[in-house]
């Protein structure tokens, strides 16, 4: 085998070049973004105000921002909640906090109050920052909370005053805490390969390397100037894609960030017409949803899109080339697109440019990464060759896999299936407070179990094919159905319950609750669901119920979800 695999230890190495990373223990995520260059463009724009901060106002209102929550009392190693949706202050909240060597803990602001309550005391949180609509439900906790505006124009609002006064440099500190790259800097919430959702505990030393192999990297690998890329956020900055790309990494590019407060088709359209977005990171429906409305109408072409990357869920062969079909501008990772479809176009302009193909080409990327591993994992972009639909790509720099087959414990060759191991500065230090849980996550030496069913191919690209845990991804984000089922148990006329994920053209995967109900119970479907939806956020919200006699369990009591899902599936 070349040199990306070792058959001796079972490893895969990256087949990119080894990126260097910063050696000096003491360094934060927010002195190395800003030790980069910019070109003076805007660092982030609000798209439907035009509201916009600038490269220097952001480093300014950052700095401002950690010196002024050391005055409110936040020491490093706070732990700081961000209950806020996408804004063009998710950054400033984001970065301060880490500046001061405070740590942050962003959530889905539409978690429900039991939600939030968990997850306060789970990670321990000195201080809130949230939106007005938001207020009521963390009130119970009786942390501080700061409002943040959802504008320029109500900063000056008496209730923003704090939040103002906190970025408009009105702090100045001395010296600031001695921050190490060892250093937590953010609990994210997953599940991992099973069990309910826990804290994901990433170092600064996680974000730099993630900044370095996913978003430096990836730039590097394209020939126009990164300074000039205008990218569209819509993914949530609250989960680990958008938050790795948005809120940190891009900002050490110099890009500017164009931010939507809230999915809606036509205003990504407009904004991306408006603003000449070249880079639009997805998750799979946003692309059904992308390409559902281009076909509906001849008003946009996108013109100005260069790249789309999509991960975080599976991407059918149906849903790429229904989109790739309503770009006539398309480059395609894809050999047959590209001869079909794109020829014809990129010779005409590449003769009238003189520029080489690649420079002019439009790249749909397929990415894969984790909580876990801080978005670091696999990148399919290579243009050189053009491979099939599916594959997610080459492992990401620096990193080391194996594919391990879960009953006999072998490293599997290429062209061999069975779970990926991951291992690199991207990975997490492991779960908060849970030894356990860690333990079985990631081994002595280091190697993260993903809980992904992958192989790789005699040219080193990998292909999932399955998931041995027991997540379920509704449009890319995580559910953990044993969050799910502890909701369910409470229920007083359910004596036993199960959730499992079913395919779903819109959404990828929904939840679906197998229900056993207490004799006499006439507990309708409707009326589950409903007491679900009010104790969880939106995106978690049980899709349908099936009614059954038992839930197939272990002699131990543990859910065999496998068997779950098969007589799930026979039932619906
Ligand atoms: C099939 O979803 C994420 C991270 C997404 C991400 C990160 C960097 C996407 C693109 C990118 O460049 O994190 P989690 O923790 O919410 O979910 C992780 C799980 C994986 O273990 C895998 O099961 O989400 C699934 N997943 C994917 N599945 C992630 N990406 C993919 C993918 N195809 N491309």
């Amino acid at each position: 085998y070349p040199n990306w695999y070792s058959p001796e230890t079972g490893i895969y190495y990256s087949k990119h070049v080894s990126l260097d990373l910063p050696n000096d223990p003491f360094l934060d995520t927010v002195s190395f973004i800003f030790s980069h260059r910019h070109n003076g463009a805007s660092a982030l724009i609000d798209s439907s105000t035009g509201h916009s901060i600038s490269y220097p106002e952001l480093f300014s209102m950052v700095k401002s921002m950690a010196f002024g929550l050391h005055e409110m009392g936040i020491s490093q190693g706070d732990v700081v909640l961000l209950l806020i949706p996408n804004s063009i202050y998710y950054s400033v909240v984001l970065l301060g906090v880490l500046y001061l060597g405070a740590i942050v803990t962003p959530l889905n602001p539409l978690s429900s109050v039991s939600e939030i309550r968990k997850h306060i005391a789970d990670c321990d949180v000195s201080l809130a920052f949230t939106v007005p609509e938001q207020v009521k439900k963390l009130q119970p906790s009786g942390i501080p909370i700061i409002e943040v505006p959802e504008n320029m124009k109500d900063l000056k609002h008496v209730c923003f005053s704090s939040f103002f006064n906190l970025i408009s440099g009105s702090f100045d500190l001395l010296s600031r805490p001695v921050i190490k790259q060892e250093d937590t800097a953010a609990i994210m919430y997953s599940s991992g390969t099973t069990g309910v959702s826990k804290g994901v505990v990433l170092t600064h030393k996680n974000l730099i390397s993630m900044v370095q192999l996913f978003v430096r990297f990836e730039a590097s690998q394209h020939e126009y100037s990164s300074s000039k890329n205008v990218f569209l956020a819509v993914l949530p900055m609250f989960h680990i894609y958008g938050l790795s790309l948005f809120a940190i990494g891009l900002l050490s590019l110099g890009s500017t960030v164009i931010v939507l407060r809230k999915f809606d088709i036509n205003e990504v359209i407009k904004a991306i017409d408006k603003y000449k977005v070249t880079h639009f990171p997805v998750v799979p429906p946003i692309l059904t949803a992308l390409t559902k409305r281009l076909k509906g109408s001849s008003g946009s072409n996108l013109q100005s899109l260069i790249q789309v990357s999509c991960g975080a869920a599976p991407l059918s062969r149906k849903i790429i080339e229904g989109f790739v079909q309503t770009l006539p501008h398309v480059d395609f990772i894809q050999q047959r697109i590209r001869f079909c479809v794109i020829e014809p176009l990129l010779s005409v302009q590449t003769r009238k440019t003189g520029r080489p193909i690649s420079n002019l080409a439009f790249l749909l990327v397929l990415g894969y990464g984790m909580t876990e591993s801080t978005a670091v994992g696999t990148r399919g972009f290579n243009t050189e060759k053009f491979r099939n639909y599916s594959s997610i790509g080459l492992l990401a720099p620096n990193m080391e896999a194996k594919v391990v087959d879960w009953n006999t414990g072998s490293s599997m060759p290429p062209g061999s299936s069975g779970e990926l191991w991951l291992r690199g500065p991207a990975i997490m230090r492991g779960y908060l407070n849970n030894e356990l849980a860690t333990l079985s996550t990631i081994d002595k030496d280091g190697w993260l179990r993903t809980g992904d069913v992958v192989y790789f191919d005699q040219d080193g690209y990998l292909y999932i094919s399955d998931r041995l845990k027991d997540i379920i991804k509704y449009k890319g984000f995580q559910i953990a159905p044993a969050d799910l089922e502890d909701v369910l148990m409470w229920h007083p006329e359910v004596v036993d319950a199960a959730v499992a994920g079913v395919m779903d053209e819109e959404s990828g995967e929904i939840p679906v609750a197998f229900v056993v109900r207490k004799i006499g119970s006439v507990l309708s479907h409707e009326a589950i669901m409903d007491y679900v939806a009010e104790q969880v956020a939106p995106h978690k919200k049980i899709r349908k119920v099936v009614f059954t006699d038992s839930i197939p369990r272990s002699a131990a009591g543990k859910i065999l979800r496998r068997q779950t899902r098969k007589c799930l599936t026979s039932k619906l």
